[in-house]
C-alpha cells in the first residue's frame, strides 16, 4: 500500500530534504505551504513536477483549513516542521513565535483527534536541542531536564509536552525528535553557519569586505539536515512511539566554524582581542576580515549544547553520516558554485 505523508513547513530546509526522502521511498507527499512563502518549491530538485507531490495553501494558524486538508489527505504520517524557527527573531516576536510553534502543533493534534484519525495518523514533532538551553548536564540526553533560554525554545517546550499529552491521553502515535542544530547548503543566511560560509565565499571573490558576527564563543552540536530527516522517518516506522535526541555528540564554537569555512576558501584566520574587541585577520595579509557586532548578541544565550544520540543509535539504528568538517566543506562548495552577488 502506498503511504501518504503530510508535511508542514515543506518549503523550509528540513521540509525540502524530507519530501525528497519520502518521494524516493514511494510515498505520496502532501505539503502545506503559505501563499506568502518566498521559497520557490518548483526549484527544489524538480520536485513540483513529481505527480506524487501535492501542495496545499494554508497557514498553521488556520484551524478550519487544516481540518479540511487533513480530512481530504487522510495522511498515514504527519511531519510537523512548520515553525518560526529563528531564535533571534523570537526575542523580537515572542507572541507570534508561540502562536506558530506552540498553538500550531496543538491545532494539528486536535485536528487528527477531531477527525477520528488517532489510530491512522502517526505524528512527528520537530522539537529542539535548544530546550536544554542552560543545562549543566553535558552531553544532554532524553532525561536531561529542560531549561529553555529564549521565547523560541519556550514555545517548543509547549509543543513537546502537548505532543506527549496527546500520545498519553488519546493513545496516538506521536514522537518528538529532539533535534540539535542541523545545517545544509540550503540553510537560510539568518543562521550562523550559512552566514559564515556565504561570507567566506563572498570575501574570497571580492564581493564583501568583512563578516560581522555576535557571540563567537557560543558552542553548538552541528549535523547535516539530510541525516536528521532520516531519523524523523525512522521514528515513525517503529512499533511504539517515543522521543529521541538526534545529534552528532560533537560540539564546536562559532569561532571554529569561521576557521573551517575560511580555510575551505584558502584563507587562514588569526585572532586577536577578546569579547567585542575580538577580530579575525587574514594571516597572509593582516587584513581584518571578521569583527564582532553587538547587534548579533542575544539577550540570553543557550550555553553548551551537545546531544547524546545513544538511544537513537540503539533503538532506531540511526547514526549521523556527515561530520562537521564534511558539512562545512559541502556548504562552502555549494556557495562557491552559486554565490555571485
Ligand atoms: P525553516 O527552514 O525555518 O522552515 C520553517 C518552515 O515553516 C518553512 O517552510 C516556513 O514556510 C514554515 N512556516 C513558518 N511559519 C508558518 C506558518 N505560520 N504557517 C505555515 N508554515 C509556516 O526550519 P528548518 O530548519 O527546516 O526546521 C524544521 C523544523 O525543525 C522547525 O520546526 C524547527 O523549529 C525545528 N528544528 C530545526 C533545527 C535546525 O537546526 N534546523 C533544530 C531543531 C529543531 P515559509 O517558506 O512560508 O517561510
Ligand atoms: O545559527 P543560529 O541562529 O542557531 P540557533 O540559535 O542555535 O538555533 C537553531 O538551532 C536550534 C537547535 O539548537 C533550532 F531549534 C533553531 O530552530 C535553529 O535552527 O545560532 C547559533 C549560535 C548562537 O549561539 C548565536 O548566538 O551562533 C551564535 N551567533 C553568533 N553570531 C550567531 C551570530 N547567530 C546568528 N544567527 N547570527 C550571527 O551573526
Amino acid at each position: 500500500m502506498t503511504k501518504v505523508a503530510l508535511i508542514t513547513g515543506i518549503t523550509g530546509q528540513d521540509g525540502t530534504y524530507i519530501s525528497k526522502l519520502l518521494l524516493d521511498k514511494g510515498y505520496v507527499v502532501h505539503g502545506i505551504k503559505r501563499e506568502s512563502s518566498t521559497a520557490r518549491t518548483e526549484d527544489k530538485g524538480g520536485a513540483q513536477k513529481n505527480i506524487n507531490l501535492h501542495f496545499h495553501f494554508c497557514d498553521i494558524t488556520d484551524y478550519s483549513k487544516l481540518i479540511r486538508i487533513i480530512k481530504e489527505v487522510r495522511p498515514d504520517e504527519i511531519y510537523n516542521l512548520a515553525a518560526q524557527s529563528n531564535v533571534q527573531i523570537s526575542f523580537d516576536r515572542p507572541e507570534y513565535t508561540a502562536e506558530i510553534n506552540a498553538l500550531g502543533t496543538l491545532r494539528l493534534l486536535e485536528a487528527i483527534r477531531t477527525l477520528g484519525l488517532e489510530k491512522k495518523t502517526r505524528f512527528f514533532q520537530a522539537s529542539t536541542g535548544d530546550l536544554f538551553g542552560n543545562s549543566l548536564e553535558i552531553p544532554q540526553n532524553e532525561s536531561t531536564p529542560f531549561y529553555p533560554r529564549n521565547p523560541y525554545a519556550v514555545s517548543k517546550l509547549y509543543a513537546y509536552w502537548i505532543a506527549i499529552n496527546y500520545r498519553e491521553a488519546y493513545d496516538m502515535f506521536v514522537c518528538n525528535g529532539i533535534l540539535f542544530n542541523h545545517e545544509s547548503p540550503i540553510r537560510p543566511e539568518n543562521f550562523v553557519t550559512r552566514k559564515i560560509t556565504k561570507a567566506a565565499v563572498r570575501i574570497k571573490k571580492g564581493l564583501q569586505e568583512k563578516l560581522y558576527l555576535g557571540n563567537l564563543n557560543a558552542k553548538r552540536d552541528w549535523g547535516f539536515a539530510g541525516d536528521y530527516v532520516e531519523a524523523m522517518w525512522l521514528m515513525l516506522q517503529q512499533d511504539e512511539p517515543d522521543d529521541y535526541v538526534i545529534a552528532t555528540g560533537e560540539t564546536h564554537s562559532v569561532q571554529d566554524m569561521v576557521e573551517f569555512a575560511f580555510r575551505e576558501v584558502g584563507l587562514e584566520i588569526e585572532w586577536e582581542g577578546e569579547g567585542l574587541e575580538k577580530k579575525g585577520r587574514n594571516a597572509a595579509t593582516g587584513e581584518i576580515l571578521i569583527e564582532v557586532d553587538p547587534q548579533f548578541y542575544r539577550p540570553l544565550e543557550s550555553s553548551l549544547l551537545v546531544g547524546n544520540p545513544s538511544k537513537a543509535r540503539e533503538k532506531l539504528g540511526w547514526m549521523p553520516v556527515v561530520n562537521f568538517e564534511e558539512l562545512v566543506k559541502m556548504m562552502v562548495k555549494n556557495d562557491l558554485k552559486f554565490v555571485e552577488s
